[in-house]
């Protein structure tokens, strides 16, 4: 059924401009004209709009601004990363089912996507707001063959990936927060969570959440996060489309990733540092049993934060929260 609907999809699109005949897709999804006839209706009720002419075929002519596997395939070059995607309507959180997958030897660069998230979750047991149909929530599943402590990294690749791919995309030059935020015009955009499934020091997988506002609304955050959080369309007064984002996103990372496993985390640590609005200001750093003051100095080849405070000593910061 619904993978019948996703090839009718993919022909249709691929043929985008001209009519598809009735006869070609038959022969191509091996089913009968009554079967497409209900494809297409199922199609148009998810907001595709698609011309069927007598003697012609179908046409597509318009399509959603939609987060699905054939929407995504269609602005994707990548070979490894999102070659698999699994797509959802609802569901808790892509973390959890990623995490399963992966438990299930899912390939690496199985990608999972939801159009809402009901339990997004961030770092430390906090929530993340995920409304329906204006977001891009979606867990990437990596395996990496590098020792764990070296896991942070791919948080600060994934990072430099999405702030290029928005940049690509919109024009929009977005700032990183150390570790995982993304900036616009210093309001939150983007959230990256990193979850970690290892043995003894021998990593599984690295499972990366990217949770993008794309088009959320104002009214569509919940009051307590109308003054830190922000989306692309709030900050550029446009729609933008979330697939070719999701596309462009896995295209940076994949010449981002190859580079890393070859060459190690050298560039990224030099492009992320290009994006940081933090280095060289003077910060405040909240971990769970302290704060410190001082300068952002910069960031390790380990990706940990360098603090210096004002008797001049440096502190390495492994994980917290940071203000400016
Ligand atoms: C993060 O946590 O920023 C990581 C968010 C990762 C979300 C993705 S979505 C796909 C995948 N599946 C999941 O379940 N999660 C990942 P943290 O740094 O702890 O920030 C969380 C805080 O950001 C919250 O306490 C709020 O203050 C704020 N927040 C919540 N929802 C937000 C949103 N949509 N936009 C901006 N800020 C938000």
């Amino acid at each position: 059924g619904k993978s019948m609907r996703q090839h009718l999809l993919q022909l249709l699109m691929e043929q985008r401009g001209s009519f598809v005949s009735g006869q070609e897709i038959s022969d191509e999804l091996g089913c009968s004209r009554t079967a497409i006839w209900k494809h297409i209706s199922e199609l148009r009720k998810e907001g595709y709009v698609i011309d069927a002419v007598q003697r012609k075929g179908y046409q597509l002519m318009y399509a959603p601004n939609r987060v699905t596997e054939p929407e995504i395939k269609r602005h994707l070059q990548s070979t490894v990363l999102a070659k698999h995607i699994r797509y959802e309507e609802s569901v808790k959180s892509t973390q959890e089912i990623a995490q399963r997958l992966s438990y299930e030897h899912c390939p690496e660069g199985t990608l999972v996507i939801a159009d809402e998230q009901t339990g997004g979750r961030g770092r430390l047991g906090r929530s993340w707001q995920s409304p329906k149909g204006s977001g891009i929530w979606m867990s990437l599943i990596l395996r990496p063959d590098i020792p764990l402590q070296k896991s942070p990294q791919l948080t600060l690749l994934a990072a430099v990936s999405v702030a290029k791919a928005i940049y690509k995309t919109t024009g929009m030059q977005a700032e990183i927060k150390w570790p995982n935020d993304i900036l616009l015009n210093g309001k939150k955009a983007v959230g990256i969570l990193t979850e970690l499934q290892a043995e003894s020091d021998r990593i599984h997988a690295v499972i990366i959440g990217i949770g993008i506002n794309v088009n959320v609304a104002e009214t569509e955050f919940d009051p307590s996060l109308r003054d830190i959080a922000t989306s692309l369309k709030i900050e550029g007064n446009e729609d933008v489309n979330r697939a070719k984002l999701v596309a462009c996103i896995m295209e940076e990372m994949e010449t981002l990733y190859h580079e890393y496993l070859q060459n190690g985390f050298g560039l990224i640590k030099l492009l992320w540092e290009g994006y940081a609005e933090s280095i060289g200001k003077r910060i405040r750093v909240r971990t769970l049993h302290e704060q410190k003051e001082g300068i952002a100095k910069g960031i390790t080849e380990e990706g940990v934060l360098l603090l210096e405070d004002d008797l001049g000593e440096i502190h390495h910061i492994y994980s917290a929260d940071i203000e400016i």
